[in-house]
């Protein structure tokens, strides 16, 4: 077995292979032989690599994390091991992307399939958030406007914030970081999930008339000048798929069959649901949440389907399910699939770095102010 050390890691002639290909080999394991070399790849490599695994994977592969998380614990992890030369990153490519900023020159982060990206994402593109920027500009509105990202988001937009005095934030501490915001200024724009936005801004007491709606498609975002001077909170119209299918009809109908049933949601969900719900949050919270209710509570969950079903499992003295019975999983997550973790390990092990993520010198350093300044005021 070839040894990669992290001084190695800084040569240009390792071998790395940037690719969604996954050989056919790989395809044809069953599940016990994938789990068994897995397991031995990852005893092989030992120390020189840590396995970030995010809530919203499926078992077969949180099974294999070193730690679970949700972005922010996995961000804050990735920080604090740099003393390690690999960080195989089971989750979406921004997440890999913030920790590559976070981690040392010398450290790799390793997103098993590339394809693991995320459509909330990609609903804010930088060219888009220039122009919106731009225009606020023009409007006369940029003086005191923070621009706030969610971590759901390129680097280069987590780049543009730190460029423009923003942050970053994260499902669970968007609160402190948007009230940070307001203390920096006296306007927020915030991408690209409008409902973590809204959500955030009422909770500080912003009425809903001085929250408007960008859209992106539109010049001014849809708004008159005047209209955009009135606001005090700009939302992206971006949207997570997964979450905006909880309907508060589904808890309506929860309720009036279980009337003992609490509901939790998260806050991509939209407005409605997050207010008819009895508590909502992060997946952090919605787990502490229910590990901390008595014995024998019923839930019914707006989140990710493997996160449910794996609080019912781990659980079992709770009623745990998901509000939405005809759930799907988060596609994009889902790519992560057992082949690819077992690929990426097994080739590491022989010396070969499979699909690195290394976020260019000039983004990563904007980015690294805006992640940093969240970490520090989280
Ligand atoms: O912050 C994260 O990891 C996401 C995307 C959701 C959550 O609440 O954990």
């Amino acid at each position: 077995m070839s040894r990669l050390t992290a001084s190695e890691l800084c040569r240009e002639d390792y071998e790395v292979l940037r690719t969604n290909a996954l050989p056919q080999e790989y395809k044809q394991l069953s599940e016990q032989q994938l789990d068994r070399r897995i397991a031995e790849a990852r005893a092989q490599l030992g120390d020189r690599v840590i396995i970030l695994g995010h809530h919203y994977q499926r078992d077969e592969i949180i099974k294999f994390a070193d730690y679970r998380g949700d972005s922010l614990k996995l961000a804050q992890q990735a920080a604090k091991h740099r003393d390690v030369p690999f960080i195989v990153f089971c989750g979406v490519h921004f997440m890999a992307e913030a920790a590559d900023i976070l981690t040392g020159d010398n450290q790799t982060v390793i997103l098993p399939n590339l394809e693991a990206g995320c459509s909330l994402a990609d609903m804010a593109e930088i060219g888009q958030v220039e122009t919106c920027w731009e225009e606020l500009g023009r409007a006369g509105v940029t003086e005191g406007l923070v621009p706030v990202t969610y971590i759901n988001s390129a680097a280069d937009l987590k780049a543009f914030v730190g460029q423009h005095g923003g942050i970053v934030c994260t499902s669970s501490n968007a609160p402190k970081i948007a009230t940070w915001a307001f203390e920096q200024g006296q306007r927020l724009l915030f991408f690209p999930d409008q409902h973590l936005g809204r959500i955030t801004a009422i909770d500080l007491g912003i009425p809903l008339e001085e929250i408007l709606l960008w859209d992106p498609t539109e010049p001014y975002g849809g708004h008159t000048p005047e209209a955009l001077q009135k606001a005090k909170v700009f939302l992206w119209k971006g949207h997570c798929s997964v979450h905006t299918r909880f309907k508060i009809e589904q808890i309506q109908k929860a309720r009036r069959e279980y009337p003992a049933l609490q509901v939790v949601v998260h806050p991509e969900c939209t407005l409605d649901v997050v207010q008819a719900a009895d508590a909502y949050g992060s997946t952090e919270f919605i787990i502490q949440k229910i590990r901390e209710s008595v014995p024998g509570s019923q839930w019914a969950v707006g989140t990710e389907i493997n996160l449910v079903n794996r609080m019912a499992d781990e659980m079992p003295d709770k009623i745990i399910s998901c509000l939405d019975p005809i759930v799907c999983p988060c596609s994009t997550m889902y790519r992560i699939h057992p082949a690819y973790l077992c690929w990426a390990l097994e080739n590491l092990a022989q010396g070969k770095v499979v699909n690195p993520i290394k976020v260019p010198p000039e983004i990563a350093h904007g980015a690294r102010i805006a992640l940093e300044r969240m970490l520090k005021v989280t």
